[in-house]
């Protein structure tokens, strides 16, 4: 198995850390996107999307997509459990992964990419280059402000994001604080719920994958 990854990147961090919680050791191949590498013909005849993560299964299957590969993971590998064990829990821990994806960690990439000077023309992943709109990074910003107020709320509520448990949901969770200091977004000191969910989620090892 190879996991094609970029160490800066959001979403490659997510199935890192999910691979972390499931104690696995899958080999890493970069893919540099500093240098546009996943637009070469080399990797494009691997995720014809342009994106990391992608993983090489043993049978030399390619999935992308962070979830769907955390899915096909835990198929393997069922504990720690972090995607549901019943019916209800399944759809609510995917209601809030989803939630944290689109909603939060989108509106981040509305802001950011729609500003960085390094990402002209490349407001969008893929292989079809899309200009920045500036109106974009102010909307991005608000939404991320706003996502960071529900998800205070939400963590006031329950203990994980998902649950009383920590699951797939927290992973996103909480790559979506660190990708937010990109947009210099993130918890305000305000939002207790959250850095009180956001000590205990940084102090398990999985932290630093
Ligand atoms: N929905 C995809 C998103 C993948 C994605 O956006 N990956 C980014 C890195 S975080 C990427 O490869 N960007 C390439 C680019 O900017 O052209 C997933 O969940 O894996």
């Amino acid at each position: 198995m190879k996991l094609y990854d970029y160490a800066q990147a959001p979403n490659p961090r997510r199935v890192r850390i999910f691979i972390a919680e499931k104690g696995l050791d899958i080999p890493v191949e970069e893919v540099d996107l500093g240098t546009r590498a996943q637009l070469n013909p080399e990797f494009l005849a691997i995720n014809p999307s342009a994106a990391v993560p992608a993983l090489e299964t043993d049978d030399g299957d390619i999935l992308s997509e962070s979830t769907a590969i955390c899915h096909y993971l835990e198929g393997l590998h069922p504990e720690p459990n972090l995607l549901g064990t019943t019916p209800l829990e399944r759809a609510q821990i995917m209601m809030w992964d989803r939630r944290i994806e689109l909603e939060a960690m989108g509106a981040v990439a509305e802001a950011f990419r729609n500003s960085n000077p390094g990402f002209v023309n490349r407001s969008l992943t893929g292989t079809t280059n899309y200009d920045q709109l500036p109106d974009l990074v102010d909307r991005g910003q608000a939404r991320a402000t706003e996502s960071f107020e529900w998800i205070n709320t939400r963590l006031g509520e329950s203990e994980y994001i998902a649950g009383d448990r920590f699951t797939i949901a927290d992973i996103t969770a909480f790559v979506l604080c660190g990708f937010a200091r990109w947009i210099k977004q993130g918890p305000t000191d305000a939002h207790e719920n959250t850095h009180r969910w956001l000590a205990a989620v940084s102090a398990r090892p999985s932290a630093e994958a």
